[in-house]
């Protein structure tokens, strides 16, 4: 399905536009000061973050007439640098890419175990960040929109037997009728068209992946995307400039994708009651005496030093900062005694996914291609295995050449849970997750992938992720939980202890989906969003 771009949401691109020209930096209105906010510039709602939770937050308060601040840490990605494009491509990368580097740090660290992957670049607020902690790396996308700017835009809904395990407090018979059509009508989700995706060159190592994964008797399946496909075939055939057959993705989409700043967010602006600051980070939270919320917020410049610090008074307080952003906040919060109510359930509960990388190497027959589509179309579905649950999607290597890899992200059902844990001395908080605990997530990939290499007699390759390798094991795309719904919150997102304070992301999942996480995060936050507007905000935005 396409999604409408109403007036609204062309009110809200346009505004986006306004605000990339004046270099928007302001930290929004401050009218309606009470006495508790004197030392405050205040706005009625303010949501921390500008991901797929936030994002609903943001355009459901507004549309409740809500006027809501957003405080975003990245840029807005909507000027074009010198090369005529705003985001730089895979293979190209330069100081757009990465979040304050001086090197690129790309998942697949080498080729023939060859250090011709990453390169060296100039520091600046780029849009992808790995955040490294001793034993797992997180990969985020920074900027207005989070990780839609770099995600692989894969809009899969979970198995409703696991989500019930998972989140057993939610009703499901809801979320499947209304939360999940209103996220994927809400995001632009589409499909792939069948017989193009059979015929065209762009998608070969996607049949490949298939036949082999039959082989083995395995199933795939399309997987939704909110990549625009009908655009991907424009450019396929030249009518459109090329961005997922160009190799853009994890340092962003010139083109084609429907990132949150072309829905969401584009929707939210055009109520005319939402200002997004970038370039704003908020530091530390505090309640004041009459219940509301003072959020300390530095902003800074492409240099990435401080310029200004301010502090942002609130009614309601969103945080949609990610999970690892989310409970970062939190757990500062209560170990400086900042909000020092919050419960112990604050910075756990946190996991991968299940996450692990692996490829495998073909027969020189079986050639995958010179030419792929940077977004995945295709998965390998074998969730109902009860020994070893995963979903795997079939993943794109686009390098210009043909190398004969299958690669693919399997997405494992793995019971262990990490802690954030804050540590004073450096005022950082630390996941606690050693690597040991990554073993379930390891085992089920390779016995999933040992199944598809004895069926077409192939083996894994080794020379992608340093170390001598078959699964990458270090890092993920998909970090969930450390504020868990029902148990760092009530069943709603409301933090418990505090009226007023609310999470709307992906903290709020428990560390473990079953497939790509953004559309769940998406229906969450819209059931979510939707009773805390009916019962607390019916009254307008006071904390009462
Ligand atoms: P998220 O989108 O991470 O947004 C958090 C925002 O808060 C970011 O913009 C931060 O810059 C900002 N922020 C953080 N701390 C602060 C602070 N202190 N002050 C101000 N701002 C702050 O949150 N998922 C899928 O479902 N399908 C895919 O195909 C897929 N592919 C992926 C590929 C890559 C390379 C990556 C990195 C992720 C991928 N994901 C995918 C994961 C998906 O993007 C992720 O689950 C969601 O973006 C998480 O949404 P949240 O709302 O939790």
């Amino acid at each position: 399905m396409n999604p409408k771009l109403t007036r609204r949401h062309l009110i809200g691109l346009a505004a986006l536009q306004t605000a990339a020209s004046l270099g928007l930096t302001r930290i929004g209105p401050a009218s309606r000061r009470t006495a508790a906010q004197r030392s405050a510039d205040y706005a009625p709602a303010v949501v921390i973050g500008s991901g797929y939770g936030a994002s609903v937050a943001a355009l459901r308060l507004a549309e409740a007439g809500v006027d809501t601040l957003v405080l975003e840490m990245g840029r807005l990605w909507n000027t074009p640098g010198p090369d005529g494009k705003v985001f730089c491509s895979t293979g190209a990368p330069d100081h757009r890419s990465m979040w304050f580097r001086g090197r690129t740090e790309a998942p697949l660290a080498t080729f023939l175990w060859l250090d011709v992957v990453n390169k060296d670049i100039t520091p600046y607020p780029g849009v992808l960040d790995r955040v490294a902690h001793p034993d797992m790396a997180v990969y985020v996308g920074r900027g207005v929109g989070g990780g839609s700017l770099v995600n692989g835009g894969m809009a899969v809904t979970p198995p409703r037997s696991y989500l019930t395990e998972v989140l057993p407090q939610i009703d499901a018979a809801r979320m499947y009728d209304t939360y999940f059509p209103r996220a994927r009508a809400a995001l632009g989700v589409n499909t792939v068209d069948p017989a193009w995706f059979e015929s065209t060159k762009w998608y070969r190592f996607s049949r490949i992946s298939r036949r082999h994964a039959r082989h083995a008797g395995l199933r795939t399946v399309f997987v939704p995307s909110v990549y625009d496909f009908a655009h991907m075939e424009r450019e396929a055939s030249g009518q459109a400039p090329k961005s997922a057959l160009a190799g853009e993705v994890i340092y962003g989409n010139n083109h084609g994708k429907r990132s949150l700043d072309k829905t969401y967010l584009a929707a939210a602006l055009g109520t005319g009651r939402v200002v997004i600051a970038t370039g704003c980070r908020a530091r530390s939270i505090r309640r004041e005496p009459d219940g509301s919320y003072v959020v300390t917020a530095d902003r800074t410049d492409d240099s990435g030093r401080t310029v200004e610090t301010r502090e942002v008074g609130c009614a309601r307080l969103f945080l949609g900062a990610g999970s690892l952003g989310t409970a970062e906040l939190l757990v500062r919060a209560r170990e400086t005694g900042t909000l020092p109510g919050l419960d112990d359930e604050v910075g756990r509960g946190w996991g991968h996914n299940g996450n692990v990388m692996t490829a495998r190497a073909n027969h020189l027959w079986d050639t995958v291609g010179a030419c792929q589509a940077t977004m995945p179309a295709l998965g390998i579905d074998d969730w109902a295995n009860p020994a070893c649950p995963v979903f795997a999607e079939v993943a794109p290597l686009p390098m210009g050449f043909e190398h004969w890899i299958s690669l693919y992200l399997a997405i494992t059902r793995n019971p262990e849970r990490g802690v954030l844990r804050y540590d004073a001395a450096a005022d950082a908080v630390r996941l606690d997750w050693r690597r040991e605990q990554n073993q379930p997530s390891v085992s089920a990939a390779k016995s999933l992938f040992d199944r598809i290499n004895r069926a077409n007699v192939t083996i894994y390759r080794y020379d992608l992720f340093g170390g001598n390798r078959a699964f990458a094991d270090d890092f993920t795309y998909h970090p969930l939980g450390g504020c868990v719904l029902g148990r760092a919150t009530d069943d709603f997102g409301r933090v418990k202890g505090y009226p007023g304070l609310y999470v709307t992301d992906g903290s709020l999942i428990p560390g473990s989906i079953g497939v790509n996480p953004f559309l769940t995060i998406t229906a969450l936050a819209e059931r979510n969003m939707e009773r805390i507007l009916a019962v607390d905000l019916a009254g307008g935005a006071s904390p009462g």
